[in-house]
């Protein structure tokens, strides 16, 4: 996925405080704590080509929206699993990020939002042994067609072993070690394409470096992470900065790591399974994709991507493969919008005062800002900043703070009663999208132009006369809420 959200500041990785309360210290306490909320469902007898990837896609549809752990897949022994729709609801991406779980989601958002702003990295320490260690294939021993790759998309290129595995690199000036998520496909028993969506991800300046002095890039693919690491390896860090770092703050108690045998990378040690290799010095390349994108489409063509020659992979006992397919929206890799903490972040930065929410729906290709109107032009001065930051979003829209920006209903409730398209509506052009954008025509991107318009609509009480607009007769949410814990039990039946 080409996913430009929003950066830590700088100031995140200084100032001190306190991260999230640990409530996992592996992929397997994360599932039993998912468990433990009901929310997991075991899944036996499923084939890796196409039906795992569409079973995933229609849980992730349902309202329950459940994590989904595979066994006895198609063509493998019992134990070899797959986890997907790990983070995918709400509920699940607050248990990850250790807040509480029984927050509304808007009221969760809003507490990472906080908590993102005094997070204090931590550095990892060093584990005695590493639990993938139980199981290790050797040079020509090497077969990736022992782990349950899915095909996870019909037209997709081939099997992807990485749909949310971390890549990790050390940059060979000065040893920072990288450790982001970028796609991985298999190509052959023990080769493995790496996807840089583009030069600037820091796995593509370090793989040139080593390209530049004509040496191998070492190079391991770690899966079946904790969600902490997950989450720090999509989130936008500055170079230099190490994702295991970060992992660290969110679970609040560091990484622990182990040495890889054959690379010697910090590798985290409680991790499922572990390829270990290179990028060759000449820089070999094969095809790779197409994959289905977060969009629901398939945009961006096949493209050459660097080869990694697997000389060791390492598993866990009945490993467990994190798999986080992208899925037609509003199904999204992570049930909380963090690009909208981060616009409300800038929203704050900006010293546009009263914004009360910021969400994202249509797998962030919406956004909505949600503020109490103080005077003529908040609306706008909110909508411009909000769309500024808006990656790929066509749309997106101001309300009033009686709105819950989180719920879609709600939105289009106030946009077909507080907005006159004739006046509130505004088109800004060359806006921030990408090559993943579907409706950008073919010929316009072989020019090499990926950027797209995007609509504002203010749906909020005109200011001008705000006094005036009709009261309203429908329950606020704070009397519905009343409501629904004293009459709750007799609505339910
Ligand atoms: C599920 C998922 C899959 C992703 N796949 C890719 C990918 O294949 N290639 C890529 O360049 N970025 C991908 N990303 C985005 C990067 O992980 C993200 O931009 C990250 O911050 C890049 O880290 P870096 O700054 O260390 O390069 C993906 C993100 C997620 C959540
Ligand atoms: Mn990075």
């Amino acid at each position: 996925m080409d996913d430009d959200g929003f950066r830590f500041a700088q100031p995140i990785l200084q100032f001190a405080s306190k991260g999230g309360d640990l409530v996992y210290q592996d992929l397997r306490e994360f599932i039993s704590a998912v468990d433990a909320l009901g929310a997991l469902r075991r899944i036996d007898g499923a084939d890796p080509h196409h039906e795992i990837g569409a079973i995933t896609e229609v849980a992730a549809g349902l309202a329950a929206c459940p994590a989904l752990l595979f066994d006895r897949i198609k063509g493998f022994p019992a134990g070899r699993r797959v986890f997907t729709n790990a983070v995918t609801s709400p509920q699940r991406a607050a248990l990850a990020l250790g807040i509480d779980t029984g927050l509304p989601p808007l009221d969760a958002l809003k507490a990472w939002m906080e908590q993102r702003k005094t997070l204090t990295p931590r550095a990892p320490v060093e584990a005695a042994k590493a639990a993938w260690l139980e199981n290790s294939m050797r040079g020509g021993d090497v077969a990736l067609d022992a782990l349950p790759a899915p095909v996870w998309h019909t037209d997709d290129g081939g099997a992807y072993i990485g749909s949310g595995s971390l890549v990790i690199m050390r940059d060979p000036d000065d040893g920072w070690i990288n450790a982001s998520i970028y796609r991985v496909q298999v190509q052959a028993r023990n080769k493995v394409t790496i996807q840089f969506d583009h030069p600037g991800r820091h796995g593509a300046i370090i793989a040139k470096k080593y390209r530049d002095r004509g040496a191998p890039c070492p190079v391991a693919v770690v899966n079946g992470e904790d969600p902490a690491l997950f989450i720090a390896g999509f989130e936008y860090l500055p170079a230099g900065a190490c994702e295991y770092d970060v992992a660290g703050a969110i679970k609040g108690a560091p990484i622990e790591i182990f040495a890889g045998p054959v690379t010697g990378l910090p590798l985290p040690a409680q991790a499922e399974i572990i390829l270990e290799g290179h990028l060759s010095a000449a820089g070999e390349t094969l095809p790779e994709g197409p994959f289905g994108e977060f969009t629901g489409y398939y945009a961006a063509d096949t493209r050459p991507c660097p080869v990694m020659e697997v000389t060791a992979i390492h598993h866990r006992d009945d490993p467990i493969l994190l798999g986080s397919p992208p899925m037609k929206p509003p199904r999204f890799h992570f049930g909380l919008p963090l690009r909208a903490a981060g616009i409300w972040s800038n929203l704050e930065a900006a010293g546009v005062t009263d914004v009360v929410g910021v969400w994202q729906h249509v797998s962030q290709l919406m956004t909505v800002v949600a503020l109490r109107q103080r005077y003529d032009g908040h609306a706008k001065r909110a909508a411009l900043i909000a769309a500024a930051h808006s990656y790929m979003a066509r749309l997106v829209v101001v309300v009033d703070d009686d709105v819950d920006p989180s719920d879609l209903a709600d939105v289009m409730w106030a946009i077909t009663t507080r907005c006159e398209p004739s006046e509130q509506t505004d088109i800004v052009r060359n806006a921030w999208s990408s090559a993943l954008d579907p409706r950008i025509p073919p010929e316009v991107k072989e020019r090499g132009i990926t950027s797209h318009s995007k609509l504002i609509i203010e749906a909020v009480k005109p200011f001008s006369w705000i006094d005036r607009f009709p009261r309203l007769s429908a329950l606020s949410h704070e009397d519905a809420r009343a409501i629904a814990a004293k009459w709750g039990d007799a609505l339910k039946g």
